[in-house]
């Protein structure tokens, strides 16, 4: 691999980190049936129930279901009115991403640091109150329609925020032991990459990680650029990506074709057992995309020994790969969607903290296979 830049992490936030995050707070989608949605997502991916918000809570418009799996939190919304901003939103992206929430100690400083360097508001700091207490909330737009919304929960106790109550519906699906969002990568139009980048940088004050050119990544077809920018803390990972001229449509293209416009493209989430986890999921119905098995031939010269037995990896399709500072087992899904926009990646750290640079040729390939198959290339 070949970083620009693979800075050192500070495991704590420092002082001078003027936008000092705590991690992930939630992802929130937007989408055409919350209800099927959230029972999708118990069902196939092995969240649990934690909050809801709908007609019996007193809401009019919409409906949101919470999901919890460890430190994962999936919010589910839909519209139950024609023209609202949820509604034409599934309309014109189909299913997707909406916020990325980050969980601040401090939501006003949060949004008054980002604003005062250019970012726009999506809402000013309010406050937010139930019994459970109370929580400060703001957002700033990013990419596309999507945003960021600062959530500070100090003195909140209740099961996700005022205005939901806690959802303990009967059915439990069992947990396939998801741990922590890894990762969230954003799919920007043509040449927006390092304008997007600079708004990681200037605006959030992240700093990056690592890039990839279109030489680095490019198949027979697929080509894109990336550039992998995190925060002070190292909890926030946001790779970019943007289409680069090819022989066929880039996936990133093909993307933006089908969501019409910039958007999160995949949320890695992170695994302890990636062999049990991806073995879960694929009894549940979980489609991964596949590599050709002549992949195993030659993975452990590349990488090297690793603890878990090859045949496993082959047999579940799981891609391995090593940086300097150890290796990582990773695995796609398939879209989740019609739309080939929204897919996940299920990702086991033991030791490197990159992106699986070495299996980007393969991963490409498959990827371009599926658009084939789709008449997308
Ligand atoms: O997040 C990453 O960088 C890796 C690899 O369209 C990747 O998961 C990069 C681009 C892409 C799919 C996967
Ligand atoms: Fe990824």
């Amino acid at each position: 691999m070949k970083p620009i830049t693979m800075e050192k992490q500070n495991t704590m936030n420092t002082p001078q980190d003027f936008l000092p995050i705590n991690g992930t707070d939630y992802v929130e989608f937007y989408v055409g049936n919350a209800k099927q949605a959230a029972f999708y997502y118990q069902t196939a991916f092995g969240f649990q129930p934690l909050a809801y918000a709908g007609l019996e809570t007193g809401l009019k418009d919409r409906t949101s279901y919470v999901l919890v799996q460890d430190k994962i939190r999936f919010v589910f919304t839909s519209s139950l009115v024609p023209d609202s901003e949820i509604g034409v939103h599934a309309m014109k992206h189909g299913d997707g991403v909406k916020v990325v929430a980050l969980w601040v100690d401090d939501a006003r400083k949060s949004w008054e640091e980002t604003t005062a360097r250019g970012a726009v508001s999506y809402f000013e700091p309010r406050v937010e109150k139930d019994n459970n207490g109370e929580v400060v909330l703001s957002g700033i737009h990013t990419y596309g329609e999507t945003v960021h919304i600062f959530v500070e929960r100090k003195n909140y106790k209740g099961p996700f925020l005022p205005g939901f109550v806690a959802w303990n519906p009967e059915y439990r699906s069992t947990d396939v032991g998801l741990r922590y969002v890894d990762h969230m990568v954003g799919n920007v139009g043509w040449g927006q990459m390092n304008q997007w980048v600079d708004f990681y940088a200037r605006v959030m004050g992240f700093s990056q990680l690592v890039s990839f050119d279109d030489k680095d990544i490019s198949t027979e077809y697929t080509a894109l650029m990336s550039k992998v920018m995190s925060n002070g803390n190292g909890r926030i990972k946001f790779p970019i990506n943007e289409p680069a001229e090819g022989k066929k449509r880039s996936q990133v293209e093909e993307y933006l074709d089908f969501y019409g416009t910039s958007g999160v493209q995949h949320v890695a989430m992170a695994t302890d057992n990636i062999l049990h986890t991806v073995r879960e999921l694929r009894n549940r119905g979980i489609e991964f995309l596949t590599v050709p098995g002549s992949y195993y031939d030659t993975v452990l010269n590349r990488v090297g020994k690793i603890d878990e037995e090859i045949l496993a990896l082959k047999e579940l399709g799981i891609l391995v790969d090593r940086d300097d500072e150890g290796y990582l087992l990773q695995i796609f899904t398939k879209p989740v969607e019609d739309r080939p926009t929204v897919f996940y990646e299920i990702i086991q750290r033991k030791g490197a903290k990159s992106f699986g640079k070495g299996n980007f040729k393969a991963l490409f390939e498959a990827i371009e296979l599926e658009q084939g198959r789709r008449g997308t290339l």
